[in-house]
Order: C-alpha cells, then structure tokens, then sequence
C-alpha cells in the first residue's frame, strides 16, 4: 500500500531529520510503574421511576489535564483528554474510570464538553485535525461553498477552534438519540465560541427531544447531552469513547475512552476470579482486585511528554513535507494531514507505558481491550522478556483461557495460546498464575505487526513487533499468595446457555475499498517525491481514503459518507451480511445498535468456507474481514431508525470508511448533512 516507501528505499533516498522532538521509544524504562486499575465511576444520583427499575445518573466531562503516562521515573507528565464525573476532578483519569452498570436496570449520562480553560474558553485540539476530510466542521467552511457542518472543509490548515464530541457507548443496543451518531456532536458551552460556528452537529439530539423527556428540549448549545442506554442485553465488555464525525481517530488518541461493565445475574453464579473496583471503593485503598480491565494502546511522545500524532501526510511515506511535491486538497484530492493508518511506538496500558502488575499464584480474570486506532495485537505471555531468537518467543502453553468476547460470555470456555485482537475487540480471559513462584516474571507480549495486519503468522506472513519496544506490553511479577483462590476451575466452567439468532429472512452484500487518487501521480526524482500528469503508465498517489460499499454484478460500487443509505434492514428482521473485503488489508468491522454472530468466511474464488474461530463463537459487535474474503454475519434489528457501520481502523473510520444505515421505515431516518 505506501509503494512510495519502498520506492524511496529502492532509490537510496535518506529519510528527513523531521522528528527530532520524537521520543525514542528505547529511552523509556519498563515495568517502572504499576498497572492502574480504573476505579469505578460515581453516579450522580439514582432517579426512581414508577412502574419502572431505578435509573443510574451520571454526569459526566470531558477535560483536559495531565497525566503521569510515561514512567514517574523523571519523564514528564501528557497533557491528555478523558471522562470524568463531574465536579469530581479526583476522577480525571486516562483511561476514564469503569462505568458500572446492571442489566435492565438503565443508565442515563449527561455527557458533558467540557473542553475550556479555566476562564470558559474553549481549549483547542491536542492534535493536528485534517479539515479537508468530510469532518464535523463547526466552523462551516465547506469545500462546495455551502454554509453548513458536517462537510468537507477547504483549508489546508489544521483547525483551531473548539473540539467537537459525542459520546458512543460500543457495543450497546440503544436507540438512536443515545447511540453517539457522529453527526451528532456538541461544542462546549464556551464564553468565546468563534463567530459563525454551530454549537452542534446537523443531527444533534438527545432524549429530552425524544418522549422520555420531552418538556426539557435541548437545542444543542448547552455544551451537554442526555443519554440513556437500557441495558438490557447479556452481562458485556463494552467501552464507551467519542465518536465525532472525522476526528474520532484524534479525539481517542487523546483520551477519551473507558470500559462499560455490564453485570447480570447469570455472572453470579459462575464463581470468576474477582473482585472488581466496587462503586463506593476508595481510590486511595487497598487495591487487590483479581478481575482487571486492561486496556492496550499503542502511543508516541514527544520529549516533553506530550502525545505525537502526524501532522502532515508525508510522515506516512517516510519523507519530510519538502520531500511530498504533490498537491493536496482542495487543490488535488489527497487530504493534506491525514495519515492512512497511525502506529505508535509506545504500547501503553490503562494509561502507563509498560506498567507492571503484582499478581498472586492463583487465577485472574482480565478483559482485555485493543483500544489503539490502526494496531492488530497478538498477544503472548511469556516468561522472559526477550524473544529467544529474533522472532519467537517460547510462549505458555494455553495460558489464556477466554470465557469472552465483545457482546458476552462464549458458548463454552476456550483454551488458547495468543489473542488475536483488531481495534476495539475484547477478550474476557482467565489467566492461572498458579503454576508460578514469588519472584518469578510473566510477560504479556505482542507478535502482531508494526503495520497494518494482512492476515497470516508472524514471522512467516509479516515481521512481528520490534520485541524491544511495540513487541512488549506489560510485566506480572508473581508475589505471595494471601489466601486461597476459590474461583471457579476454567476448565470444568459451565457457561451462560448460548441462544443462537433466528434464521435470517435477507441476505446482502458489502464491499470494502482502498480509494487511489484520481489526480495525483507521482515519480521519484532529485530525491523527492514529484507529481507528475496522470497517464496509464504513472503510478497514482494513495490510499487518500477507505470506502465501505455495496457489490454491483459481483464488482465492488464503493461509497462515500454522503452517499443515499444502501443498508435499510427491516424492523425486527434478522439479516445476513457477507462482507467482499477487496482490500489489502484486515478491517474490523463495526456494526452500532447489534451483537452479532459470526458465520463463516470464505476466500474469493473457493468454493468452501471456513468456521468463524472458537473465540467468536459467541455475540460480536467488531469482525476481523480479511483480505480477499467474504466475511459472515448475522444480526437482528429490532430498533428502528439512524445507526452507522465502519472500520475500527479509527484513520479509516475517519475518512470515509464509515456509512449510515436505517433500521425500519426510511421516515425515520433523516439524511445525513449532506445535500
Ligand atoms: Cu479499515
């Protein structure tokens, strides 16, 4: 795909000096600090309906503050964005703090922007924001000379203004005013929003202008939303995190994002490792908590402890900007800032790099995240840090057992010796230390690549993680054991009864594209990259985007964004997709509102296919489709209205890779901003 890369490597031309502020990632220290286990968020207050379960209030901000990322060791600390409960600064924390809910008993959050200085003016992005994509774009400046949002803008420049949010809980079958619609984005409250923005989204909303609430109307300049998620679905890992129009891949490299913990009452009699963080649990007590969340992102820094995230297209190729000739939009149709796919150079985990956590010799339940925006993981554990030639590790045997997955509990308990993990999937997993003395190490590991995931072995298919740096992820020094553990045996663990969906009444097809440029190419020459007129022979300037789309006579129709609504699944119908990856490259697939269930896949031109994997064997939410196959899935939609599938390659998601779709009667389903 960055065929510039190795052109330029071919051609002996010498990358530019252009990241001096990088901070190498063999300068920071392992396993100095501890692991942090996110405390539980506080609610608000517990609203008490009649004829109806209590309701758990939150109000919850995102801001800005600082945060101790790399080691306390001397580096400084990030200025980062996360959740926190409002009027609670204590709860700022990166990842936030675990929302704890109880299924069928309903949470409703007020979800705050809170992103102003402390004179109320709002506080610019972090990160450099792209305002060529087809982005929320409160400022209205439309490439097509329209006064609206929800466009492409025309400037080159990054944008400066305040930060757009909408908060989507992943996974949660919820209606569509709660579901976090990236159009649907609010502004702070700020005393100095600039002249000619809008203070939300084009479908800006919430439930006080739905029928739970409908004396209280919100006209989307509160700087707030009210949502609510019902909660009732099976006991679930999901995460909640923003989702605003094409700036989600910076508004989650910032910060904000945390785990959702749905609990039933088909958990308690399971016997897992635990406890978790309790609600009321002090953040300064005691801390033995043997179900963990673990959250694993892949970051760089600079040298003063800030994030880095490119802030030119070049970076991708390799190259300086003087080395990039080429021209960009509105001028051309290559986006000037966005990256196609972002790789930190940093594993960081529950907001640390490289943490370490004590463990005793007995079973832990973790559920792992992949919260990094492009980074397939292959996780390990091992018992030496260092790989025992240049790449293999002598990994445990079977040491992960995962009861889990995004939507639930497997049909039965799975023994397995890595986790394959894409951008926003979970793994509910049991670990046993018990086989381990005080004083011994275990490391957490990670083969995956350090470039996007194709499918195939480490090693074998693509070269693994740098084993010094991205290679590794987090350390588990064994200590005594305090009492006995009297967590249920993985192996004779009986699971929640699995019900499998109906059968389906529609069958349809989907495509996913890699987008070249249309007036761009390029040759190598004087040791730069130089456009030159479009001809069959040049080489065209890409990806300049990713495209979800239908099939058309068996060939791939990409869409864009604005695009009318293709996928319009009856209310209540149960529906098969079959996802034509034609690609290159794996993409996980997210559908909003359902948990599905993965049917099978099937390379192009074969006849048979292939049984989904054990680990997602139960409900799914996220699906890896591989390059050059058909994936399958089942959903059923039974709430009516606007929801979106995309990539959860958030650099993907971002530029185009993401579509609206209707569930029920199209009425319900207003456009997109789009004219
Ligand atoms: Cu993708």
């Amino acid at each position: 795909m960055p065929f510039i890369c190795s052109l330029l490597l071919f051609l002996g031309i010498s990358f530019s000096n252009v990241l001096a502020d990088l901070l190498p990632a063999e300068d920071i220290p392992k396993y100095v600090d501890p692991l942090v286990i996110p405390p539980v968020m506080p609610k608000a207050d517990t609203i008490m309906q009649q004829g109806g379960p209590p309701i758990d209030y939150y109000e919850i901000e995102v801001v800005q503050f600082q945060q101790q990322i790399l080691p306390s060791t001397g580096f400084p600390k990030t200025p980062v964005w996360s959740y926190g409960a409002v009027g609670h600064p204590e709860t700022r924390n990166y990842p936030a703090f675990t929302i704890e809910a109880q299924v069928n008993r309903p949470t409703r959050v007020k979800w705050v922007n809170n992103l102003v200085d402390e004179n109320g003016d709002f506080l610019p992005h972090l990160l450099p924001v792209d305002q060529t994509l087809h982005w929320a774009n409160p400022s209205q400046d439309c490439i097509d000379g329209t006064t609206r949002t929800d466009c492409r803008g025309q400037s080159q420049e990054t944008y400066t203004g305040p930060v757009p949010i909408v908060t989507h809980v992943h996974g949660m079958r919820v209606a569509p005013e709660s579901d976090g619609y990236p159009e649907a984005w609010w502004l702070p409250a700020a005393n100095n929003l600039p002249p000619g923005s809008d203070p939300s989204g084009t479908l800006f909303g919430d439930i006080t202008t739905t029928d739970a609430d409908p004396n209280n109307d919100n006209p989307g300049n509160l700087g707030y939303a009210l949502f609510q998620y019902p909660n009732d679905q099976p006991s679930a890992t999901l995460w909640y995190h923003d989702h605003a129009l094409g700036i989600t891949r910076l508004n989650v490299y910032a910060g904000p994002a945390g785990f959702y913990l749905l609990r039933g009452e088909e958990e308690d009699n399971l016997n897992l490792p635990g406890s978790a963080p309790k609600p009321d649990g002090n953040r300064q007590g005691p801390q033995k908590f043997f179900e963990i969340p673990i959250a694993i992102q892949d970051r760089s820094f600079n040298e003063d402890g800030s994030l880095f995230y490119p802030d030119n297209r070049a970076f991708f190729e390799g190259l300086s900007p003087d080395q990039l000739k080429i021209d960009f939009l509105p001028d051309s149709d290559v986006p000037p800032i966005w990256n196609p796919e972002f790789f930190g150079n940093t594993m960081v985990v529950n907001g640390r790099t490289w943490p370490v956590l004590q463990v005793e010799p007995r079973r832990y339940r973790f559920r792992f995240l992949n919260g990094s925006n492009s980074r397939f993981l292959i996780l390990k554990a091992v018992t030496a840090a260092q790989p025992d030639n240049s790449t293999t590790w002598s990994n445990l045997t079977d040491e992960f057992v995962q009861i889990g997955a995004d939507g639930g509990f497997l049909p039965q308990p799975v023994a397995l010796d890595e986790l394959l993990m894409a951008p926003a999937e979970r793994a509910d997993v049991i670990v046993d230390f018990s086989g381990f003395a005080p004083g011994e190490a275990i490391y957490l590991v990670n083969v995956g690549p350090d470039e996007p995931f194709g499918g195939g072995r480490p090693g074998v298919d693509f070269e693994p993680a740098n084993p010094e740096t991205t290679g590794q992820v987090m350390k588990f020094q064994v200590v005594p054991l305090t009492e006995p553990d009297p967590s249920a045996n993985p192996d004779t663990l009986v699971l929640p009864s699995f019900e499998e969906l109906g059968p389906s009444t529609h069958t349809r097809q989907v495509s996913l594209n890699e987008e070249e440029s249309q007036e761009v190419c390029v040759k190598v020459q004087k040791g730069k990259v130089q456009q030159i007129g479009c001809s069959p022979e040049a080489e065209e300037f890409g990806p300049i985007a990713a495209l979800l789309g239908t099939l058309h006579n068996g060939m791939a129709n990409p869409l864009f964004w604005e695009n009318t609504i293709t996928e319009n699944p009856a209310l209540g119908s149960t529906e098969i997709w079959e996802i034509y990856n034609f690609t290159e490259d794996a993409h996980p697939i997210h559908l909003h509102l359902v948990q599905f269930q993965v049917l099978n896949r099937q390379p192009f031109g074969d006849d048979g296919s292939s049984d989904p994997q054990p680990w997602e064997t139960g409900f799914k939410d996220t699906v890896i489709a591989l390059p050059g196959e058909i994936t399958r899935i089942k959903a059923k939609f039974d709430i009516p209205g606007l929801y979106v599938w995309h990539c959860h390659i958030l650099e993907h998601e971002d530029n185009e890779m993401m579509r609206p779709y209707c569930v029920g009667d199209p009425a319900n389903c207003p456009a997109n901003g789009a004219p």
